[in-house]
Order: structure tokens, then C-alpha cells, then sequence
């Protein structure tokens, strides 16, 4: 431990940890628009500049480990004039458009900016007069906006390892932008969203679609179907003030009424189904010798990374599409028939933390299965908490209410898809079934949870060892894929049987269109409530979900069966 002043009061903080989170530790906020929990410090805004007592030079709060003894002053009146300059200089260069953009409201610029007081900014306005990149189904980049404060590009390169974003130009004309200065769908990017998330002002957001949501309630001829995501229901209620983790589906179900749904249903019903097909897929594999180990495809950033940097790995992807397709197809074919409804008269609209799920219903593998577009459109979570928002609902208020039926009951294995690991241990528990013919004792898997970016295990199904691995953060990713490529090389046996991949850390929780401000401490709330969810759960098996066994007896048959791979199996680009 290392012992300080801050302000002149004495504090104990752990060694090498910065001036800023010391402060943070004991209450004190020091601005600053570049740094983030997730990103390793680079001091690029300016704003967190700190006096050390006995020293003439100033240091950056985000970039400078504490030192014994020292007595760093965070705040005073000369301090506070060099911020107010640092943001005037930064509002120069941003356009005055808080009130149709994006982030109104939640905006990192906008609230400092509040906070000191900025009436008029006392240097001539320079704004960059580039276009916005509109090029991706998912996230749109207005360069205008641009702050510079790399937390965008250091997500892409830190987190994710994609390299889509860097910095373009020099001086006052410095902006971010995919590598080259391509257009983003040009670019590596994956969609992941995650720039999103992190960006402290509105220069990189989701594509808003709630406008297509809206026509779609008014239009009396259609009938508009709705599903939750799993990780959706643990982190809408921080719009709304909650605690993050807190579980709000049954609020959720009644405002989705509210807003004009005609059905409400769960991505966690099909996430049970796309356990049923994606677990018979990988006892199969295992059984008759098929490609191993077999890899999760429910991530659809992932599934693009895959194509276009791990293509090798194709024939170990899941052909079992994502719970959000399967969602979609089942509403337009069973669900239809049931409310006599032909599949052309139905929107199907999906509320994902995600952004590359926009771009997952624009994919070319099988989306249409239902003879129309399975899933109409995907509206993040943000985009739900506005339309809320906007519609004047008491989101508090909210009475719970319950899932339509027959394809809205969910199982404990259905809801914790939506954290690392989760679609690891439903497919356990299933999978544990289908090999054995008994259930698994423990069904808290714990070998697959954790935060840690890789995490490696073993599961016993009665004497036969099952060799598993997770990853979470595309950084990660490539350890396993080039554990799995030499082992094919040497022509040795695969090191695991099953590996579960999704693009962001923590799991969906922690998607790029869940509500801003996720770090760890979020990231473990939200896991936490979907655990809880899962504990709660009159059943947490997908193989004892009512509801699932409804579906294969009535109109699938079997899983893996055809009538199955027409409807709910896929393939990739080779
Ligand atoms: Fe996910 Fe999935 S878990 S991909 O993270 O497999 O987005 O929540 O809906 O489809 O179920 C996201 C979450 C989500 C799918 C499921
Ligand atoms: Fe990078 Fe993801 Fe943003 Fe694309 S969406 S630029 S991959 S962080």
C-alpha cells in the first residue's frame, strides 16, 4: 500500500494505482472524456491535469501512478480555470447540435460542460465538414463530432483487436475513422458496437431505427411480435434509474404492450431451442466423428470476425443459428399458423443489447427461412429506453406481466446466454442429458464462469471427459483458435470439444447497445441478475422446458431433424 494526501487528507491506496482512481476511491471526481475503467490510461484530453504538492509541473490524474508521500491537489480555482479552457477549446471544434443528437442527455461533453458553467466559448468555431459514415447496418461515425479522445480506437485495438479505427490527420484536424479512410463497411469492423459504448460524446452511436418500430404499430395491418434478449432485462432499468442487474422482464413484457406489440415473446425461449439443436449437433460430432471441437455462432460480430480473419474455422461453427433467428423464424411459421396469420402480415422486431444483431437480419444465410424476412428489425437497448421514454410510460410503475404463449416460457439455461459462458453451461446441461440419459447433479457449472478472458475446463459426463473453453473480448479469441490449428497441424487429437466465443467482455451484458457508463463493476451487477434469473427459474434445463417440448412434439419433430436444419440450421461464407 502506498500512503498519500489528497487535498491535504491523508488516504491508503493499493501501489500503482493513478491519481484518478485514487481520487475516485475516496469520492473525488477529476474530469476527463479519454479515459475509461476498460482502457489502459493515454492522457489524450487534457482535463484531468493535477498539481503535486512541492513540484512546479503539472501531471495527468489518468496516467500517473501515486507515490508515497506525495499531496496531489485535484481541485482549486486555478485548476479549474485550465479545465474550463481545455473544454471551451473542445466545444470550438464540436458542433452546437446537442439537442438533435444522439447522446443528448447522456453526453460526457455535454454534462461537463454543464458543470463548469460554459455560457459561450471565447474562440472562433472551427467544425470539421466531413459526412457521416452510414455504411453499416449497426453504428454510424460523425467524424464531426470526433473529440479525439481515442477511447474508440483504443476499444477496437485493446478489447477487440480489430484495428477498424485509428486516427486520421493531424493538429485541429484530427478525427477518427476506419484505417485508410475507407468507408466502416469497407473497414475490418465487426460491428460490435463497442466504439459505441465507449464513446464519451455522440461521433459514433447506434443507427436509431425506432422510427421503423413506430410506423410498424401504427400500420393496423400488421401484426407486430416482439422478443427480449436475455441480457436486455438486467440492464434496461439503469435508464430508468435502477441499480444495474436489476430484473425488470415482466416490466419489460407491459411496456413492449404498451408501445403497441401485439405479442410479446423471449429470445430466451429460443435460446432453450437453439440449445436443443446446437447440443444434438455437438453429441452428434461427437459420436460420429465429426469436425471438433464445435464452435458457438450465436454472436454474429464474432461470426463476421470468423469470416473475415479465422475462415479456417468455418466447419467448426455451429450450423445451429442464433436464438434471435430461430425467435424470428418460429414466428413467422408456428407461431403464425396459430393465430391463422400469414407470415407476410407479421414485423418481427427483436430489442438486443447488441448492434451487430441490425446487421445479423441483413445476412444472406438462410434468413428467410419462413418464406419472408424472419426478424424485421433489431432495436438495442438504448433505442428501447427512449422509445419509453418518449411514449410517457412510468417504466417504474409498470405492473409485471407475463410472455405470450407458445413461444415466450424460458428456462434458467436460456437466460444466462446472455453471459460468458452461459451458452457453455445450458448446452451442458442438456448435452450432460442427451450423452448420459441422466441429469447433471450440479448444474452450477463453474468451471466455465468468471470473468477471466479465457478460461479453460473439463466437465465429467459420467466417465467421459468433455473438454470445454470460453472466450469473451475478441482479444482473447485467438489463443484457442491457435491451440485448435496446431493441434491440426500436429495431427493430434483437438484440445477441446466445445468452445464458446462471444465478441464482447462479460458476454452480451456488456453488448455495444446496452446503456453507457458498463465497466467491471456493472459488467458483475448484470451477471449477477442474470445468475439470480437463472436460480429462479421453475426449470433450468432447456430439455425441461414445456414449451420446447410442445414445439418438437406439435411441429419440428426432433431437433437436427429436417424440417430443423430448413428452419433453424445455417451455414457460412467460406
Ligand atoms: Fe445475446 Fe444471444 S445471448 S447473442 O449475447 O445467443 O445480443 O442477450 O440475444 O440471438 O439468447 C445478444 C444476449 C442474444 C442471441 C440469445
Ligand atoms: Fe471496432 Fe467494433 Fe467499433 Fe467496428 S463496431 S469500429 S469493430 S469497436
Amino acid at each position: 500500500m502506498v500512503n498519500i494526501k489528497l487535498n491535504g487528507k491523508p488516504l491508503q491506496v493499493k501501489a500503482g494505482t493513478s491519481i484518478l482512481k485514487a481520487a475516485l476511491a475516496d469520492e473525488i471526481k477529476i474530469p476527463a472524456l479519454c479515459a475509461h475503467d476498460d482502457l489502459d490510461a493515454w492522457a489524450a484530453c487534457g482535463l484531468c491535469v493535477c498539481k503535486v504538492e512541492g513540484s512546479p509541473k503539472m501531471v495527468r490524474a489518468c496516467a500517473t501512478e501515486v507515490v508515497e508521500g506525495q499531496n496531489y491537489i485535484t481541485h482549486d480555482p486555478e485548476l479549474q480555470e485550465i479545465r474550463t479552457t481545455v473544454l471551451e477549446m473542445i466545444l470550438a471544434n464540436h458542433p452546437q447540435e446537442c439537442l438533435t443528437c444522439g447522446r443528448s442527455n447522456t453526453c460526457e461533453l455535454q454534462s461537463l460542460a454543464g458543470d463548469f458553467g460554459i455560457r459561450e466559448i471565447p474562440y472562433e468555431m472551427d467544425i470539421k465538414d466531413i459526412e457521416a459514415d452510414k455504411s453499416t447496418p449497426s453504428i454510424v461515425l460523425d467524424p464531426r463530432k470526433c473529440v479525439s479522445c481515442g477511447r474508440c480506437a483504443l476499444v477496437c485495438q485493446q478489447l477487440q483487436n480489430v484495428w477498424a479505427l485509428e486516427f486520421l490527420e493531424r493538429g485541429h484536424k484530427t478525427r477518427i475513422a476506419p484505417a485508410g479512410g475507407v468507408l466502416l463497411n469497407e473497414s475490418p469492423c465487426i460491428k460490435c458496437g463497442q466504439c459505441s459504448a465507449h464513446c464519451p460524446v455522440g461521433a459514433i452511436y447506434e443507427k436509431d431505427e425506432t422510427k421503423k418500430f413506430l410506423a410498424a404499430v401504427r400500420d393496423e395491418s400488421k401484426h407486430v411480435s416482439v422478443q427480449i434478449a436475455p441480457a436486455v432485462r438486467v440492464a434496461l432499468g439503469e435508464a430508468f434509474g435502477m441499480e444495474p442487474g436489476t430484473l425488470v422482464t415482466g416490466k419489460i413484457y407491459a411496456a413492449l404492450r404498451k408501445l403497441g406489440a401485439d405479442s410479446v415473446f423471449d429470445t430466451n425461449f429460443s435460446a432453450d431451442l437453439t440449445i436443443m439443436e446446437e447440443g444434438s449437433e455437438l453429441v452428434h460430432r461427437i459420436k460420429n466423428g465429426g469436425v471438433l471441437p464445435q464452435i458457438t455462432s450465436c454472436c454474429p460480430a464474432w461470426t463476421d470476425y470468423m469470416e473475415k480473419y479465422a475462415n479456417d474455422m468455418i466447419p467448426h461453427f455451429s450450423t445451429a443459428k442464433s436464438p434471435m433467428m430461430m425467435q424470428g423464424v418460429m414466428t413467422k411459421t408456428y407461431y403464425a399458423d396459430q393465430i391463422k396469420k400469414d407470415a407476410k402480415d407479421i414485423y418481427t422486431v427483436a430489442i438486443m443489447p447488441c448492434t451487430a444483431k441490425k446487421y445479423e437480419i441483413t445476412r444472406d444465410d438462410n434468413m428467410w427461412a419462413s418464406g419472408e424476412q424472419d426478424m424485421d428489425l433489431v432495436l438495442t437497448t438504448r433505442e428501447l429506453a427512449r422509445m419509453i421514454k418518449a411514449a410517457g410510460i412510468c417504466f417504474d410503475c409498470l405492473e409485471e406481466e407475463d410472455a405470450d404463449s407458445p413461444i415466450g416460457e424460458y428456462s434458467g439455461a436460456g437466460t444466462i446466454f446472455g453471459v460468458t459462458g452461459g451458452v457453455m453451461e445450458a448446452a451442458v446441461r442438456t448435452a450432460y442429458k442427451l450423452v448420459t440419459d441422466n441429469e447433471l447433479e450440479d448444474m452450477n457449472v463453474h468451471a466455465v464462469r468468471g470473468m477471466a478472458g479465457v478460461r479453460k475446463g473439463v466437465v465429467d459426463f459420467a466417465g467421459t471427459e468433455i473438454k470445454v473453453a470460453v472466450a469473451h473480448g475478441m482479444a482473447h479469441v485467438e489463443e484457442i483458435l491457435n491451440e485448435v490449428r496446431e493441434a491440426k497441424e500436429k495431427g493430434e487429437e483437438p484440445p477441446y470439444h466445445f468452445i464458446e466465443v462471444m465478441a464482447c467482455r462479460g458476454g452480451c451484458i456488456a453488448g455495444g447497445g446496452q446503456p453507457y457508463n458498463t465497466n467491471d463493476t456493472v459488467r458483475a451487477q448484470r451477471v449477477a441478475g442474470l445468475y439470480n434469473d437463472d436460480e429462479k427459474c421453475v426449470t433450468r434445463r432447456s430439455h425441461d422446458n414445456p414449451e420446447i417440448a410442445r414445439i418438437y412434439k406439435d411441429f419440428l419433430g426432433a431437433p437436427m431433424s429436417h424440417k430443423s436444419h430448413e428452419l433453424l440450421h445455417t451455414k457460412y461464407q467460406e
